[in-house]
């Protein structure tokens, strides 16, 4: 894995929330939302829960487009738990609680075990800015923090059968009105090859500008893998288990034929129902722009996939 070596980190790149806040930009959010209080302050009710978050900068290829604003990856989402529409999440994903959370890590691992989000957020974070691409030929900047899931491999130590990774999404129809329908086969499940799910570039992601994940974006704790397709990175982790089969994902049992197991992005291969030629960087719905293969992250990927037919294995 040598030439996937990233920079270390040094201590004095901690980077304060403040950063990600963006003074102008949150400035204009709040006065849009809050109220200007007589001594010129702005008065706004904070997201309940979101925390900042201390990590340190920036391991991942650079990119020349900014990070999307935090107010539209924030407010266009897909999380069907709670409802299909890209506005539904925002609305309606605050019954979730996020605490307390933990998630089991089992399967073929010599320590099976279960992790505390305390336990998670405790360990060293650094933010990775990731190019996000949905099999809705839309894309996203977003500067996740968290640490590549090859730390979580390491404490589990998986066994020689373990071949595949198994994410299993919370299914709480109590907190998530979309589980109330059958939308989709309940729980969300994801998985990625071992090798995929072990390249450093496989992020176990605990919060985006600088701060602790808001519940529409998967809070507390989500997989994201920035060369595939969106629905790959399943939100609010319950379960990930170590398999030795490929698992069968919710969105490969809704159809088969458009949503594959390894949903990488490719230009080359087109939704049944649509190009994947061109997508659009939101906030911009026209200007369109060719599509990166791997999501321009093939320096760092293509290697996982020499030899494979990546039509056949879409
Ligand atoms: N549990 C769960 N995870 C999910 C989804 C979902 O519906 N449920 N949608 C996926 C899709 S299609 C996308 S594009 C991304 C969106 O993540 P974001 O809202 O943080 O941008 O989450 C993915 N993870
Ligand atoms: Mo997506």
């Amino acid at each position: 894995m040598s030439r996937y070596s990233f920079p270390t980190p040094k201590s004095s790149e901690i980077t304060p929330r403040d950063v990600y806040l963006n003074r102008r930009h949150f400035m204009g959010g709040a006065l849009a939302m809050g109220a200007v209080l007589a001594t010129g302050e702005v008065a706004f009710a904070a997201p309940s829960g979101i925390e900042p978050l201390k990590f340190s900068a920036g391991l991942a290829p650079a990119l020349t487009d900014k990070p999307t604003a935090r107010e539209l990856a924030t407010t266009y989402n897909n999380y069907y738990e709670f409802g299909t529409s890209k506005a539904d999440p925002a609305h309606n994903a605050s019954t979730l609680k996020v605490r307390p959370w933990t998630v089991e890590i089992g399967g073929a691992v010599a320590k099976p075990r279960t992790v505390g989000i305390e336990d998670l957020l405790a360990m060293e974070l650094e933010e990775r800015i990731y190019r996000m691409r949905c099999v809705e030929a839309w894309s996203m900047v977003i500067p996740w923090v968290g640490m590549s899931f090859s730390k979580i491999a390491a404490l589990v130590e998986p066994t020689a059968k373990a071949k595949y990774v198994k994410f299993t999404s919370a299914a709480r129809p109590e907190e998530m009105p979309g589980v109330r329908s059958r939308v989709l086969d309940w729980p969300y499940i994801e998985g990625l090859r071992m090798d995929e799910a072990m390249h450093p570039l496989t992020f176990l992601t605990l919060g985006m500008y600088g701060e602790t994940l808001p519940n529409q974006n998967g809070a507390p704790v989500r997989i994201v893998t920035p060369w595939k397709y969106g629905f790959k990175n399943a939100k609010s982790i319950v379960r990930i288990d170590f398999v030795e089969e490929q698992p069968q994902t919710a969105w490969m049992t809704a159809g088969a034929s458009e949503y594959g197991f390894y949903a990488n992005v490719n230009p080359d291969v087109d939704h049944p129902r649509w190009s994947q030629k061109h997508e659009r960087l939101l906030p911009s719905f026209f200007a369109s722009r060719a599509t990166e293969k791997f999501n321009g992250y093939g320096a760092e990927v293509a290697s996982l996939y020499t030899g494979m037919d990546l039509a056949a294995n879409f």
